[in-house]
């Protein structure tokens, strides 16, 4: 592995991106590559006064911002689209770099950006609200929505800047400011996106300055979001662990949250799957981004007539599978983010082994020049019964597989963990598919057929049930989370009628 160039290679990247170069050489916050384990950077850390005083200017952007006609606001997000499509390359290498992820993966993410970025450009012309009859004569109802205020915005390190950019084009299209706490694990790619949306604002011009800011830092900034009076809509994506910390404290304020937490997510695999294209679907959900997505697929529940045959074929592709640099072309499993993130699945493995599992893969691979990077083989887990290990979320390339006979019980297998985010089903059979969508099938945010539990379009609204949170970001109609509704009612005759027949007649 060529490692020498690395950290040169980020730095370049990042001056291309237009990114000062004091911004990533001095400073506490050490980052590491995944990819080697070495340092490319330096980031100085936001203080919590300059972050308290963004906070403000966001406010106060917002003030102006909020009067600019919407369809004007979208031409921001327009530009900053077309910033993103003539940077894919660059930015899309630098997701590589500070992640691990696969190119194709690097690139797929700056692609989510752009296609949020033209689906919100397209929004900002259909902010519309109803129109209601009214019961009373010559009135008329209608619905208004208006801004909303600083959006805060948390992102975990997996998808380091399309979770960013499914909340800010929505909420910059909707007339909102915009304040972002990305994870310590990747501020470069952060730095680079935010100085993106500088090239985008000063070629639209007249773009309120602090409109969208970016904090540096520890959990202390992400705290100072939550508890922010200006801040009324906090978006915040990771664990489990931290939606329990971040929602009580936001409705001790009654602030909005959309929370994307924890994901144990399930595919059931019926006797009528078609297996070839199943074993793909498989194979992406579960091992792609080396099992580090929230939708990865965690958990294949399979019929016992398809089981040894979809298995024995699984096992193949598990033991095969390139693992190596990300920047390889044939690679498809890069390196887990960091040695926490290896110790877990580690953890997790033993106490699969003590639930009777067996394993194939789970292993460390080192590679040349990267031996403090950590790179593992996927692990396929064949379980004899469902078992605690399987119902929590490990942020790693593990798939627990388990045997069914029939379809209420798969069901209920799939449903019976605590999160709730993406589900699959395979099959060729038209009531088993509806089955699984319908009330009482899948409990998921994301129910799908024939397809994976990963990579979904930003046309939908994404998000999960239970303690993953509720929230649902990006399209359909999560926009309205970003605006508040205006109910209006118009007396246009001259006359007073109480709704509800009520009477109230004064003496005049
Ligand atoms: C995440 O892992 O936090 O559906 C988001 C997907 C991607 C987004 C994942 N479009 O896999």
């Amino acid at each position: 592995m060529n490692t020498g160039t690395l950290q040169h290679e980020t730095h370049t990247l990042l001056a291309r991106l237009g990114v000062p170069e004091s911004s990533y050489t001095q400073g506490d916050l050490v980052v590491h590559s995944p990819i080697t384990g070495q340092e490319i950077a330096r980031v100085a850390v936001t203080t919590e006064s300059a972050a308290q005083h963004a906070i403000d200017a966001a406010h106060h952007a917002f003030l102006s911002w909020r009067t600019v006609p919407a369809p004007r606001r979208g031409e921001l997000v327009r530009v900053l689209g077309e910033e993103l499509r003539a940077e894919i390359e660059t930015l899309g290498r630098l997701v590589t770099i500070e992640t691990g992820k696969l190119l194709s993966e690097g690139f797929g993410e700056v692609q989510e950006m752009i296609d949020i970025c033209v689906f919100a450009a397209g929004l900002s012309r259909q902010l519309a609200g109803l129109t209601i009859a009214s019961e009373r004569p010559h009135h008329r109802m209608m619905e208004t929505w208006h801004p909303l205020g600083v959006v805060g915005v948390i992102s975990a390190f997996n998808f380091p800047v399309a979770v960013w950019s499914w909340n800010a084009a929505l909420a910059l299209v909707c007339g909102n400011a915009v304040v972002w706490k990305p994870s310590e694990k990747t501020p470069l790619t952060a730095l680079a996106t935010h100085a993106l949306f500088e090239r985008a604002a000063a070629k639209v011009g007249n773009i309120p300055s602090g409109l969208a800011a970016l904090l540096i830092g520890d959990a202390r900034l992400g705290e100072l979001l939550v508890d922010a009076p200006q801040i009324p809509l906090l978006s915040a994506t990771g664990s489990t662990a931290m939606g329990r910390a971040v929602a009580p404290r936001l409705a001790k304020r009654f602030a909005r949250s959309i929370l994307e937490l924890g994901g144990n997510n399930a595919a059931i695999v019926c006797a009528s799957a078609d297996i070839d294209l199943t074993l793909r679907a498989v194979a992406f959900s579960a091992m792609g981004t080396a099992g580090q997505r929230c939708t990865s697929l965690r958990r294949l529940i399979v019929h016992e007539t398809i089981y040894d045959d979809l298995i024995t074929r699984l096992k193949r592709v598990y033991l095969s599978v390139v693992v190596n640099d990300p920047r390889d072309r044939n690679t498809l499993v890069g390196p887990l983010i960091d040695a926490r993130s290896f110790t877990a699945m580690q953890q997790a493995l033993d106490q699969a082994r003590s639930a009777e599992a067996t394993i194939t893969g789970g292993e460390r691979v080192i590679l040349d020049g990267a031996a403090t990077a950590f790179y593992v083989r996927p692990a396929l887990v064949e379980l004899p019964a469902q078992a605690d290990v399987v119902r929590r979320e490990t942020f790693a390339p593990i798939l627990y597989v388990l045997k069914f006979r029939d379809l209420n019980e798969a069901i209920a297998l799939q449903n019976d963990v605590p999160q709730g985010l993406s589900s699959s089903i395979f099959t060729l059979n038209v009531r088993e598919a509806e089955r699984f969508l319908s009330a009482s099938g899948s409990d998921c945010g994301i129910a799908n057929v024939n397809i994976g539990t990963s990579g979904a379009e930003i046309g939908g609204a994404f998000g999960g049930e239970k303690e993953t949170g509720g929230g649902r970001e990006s399209g359909s109609d999560a926009w309205k989370q970003y605006m508040r509704r205006a109910t209006n009612t118009i007396n246009y005759g001259t006359d007073l009628p109480l709704a509800q027949g009520v009477t109230f007649d004064i003496e005049k």
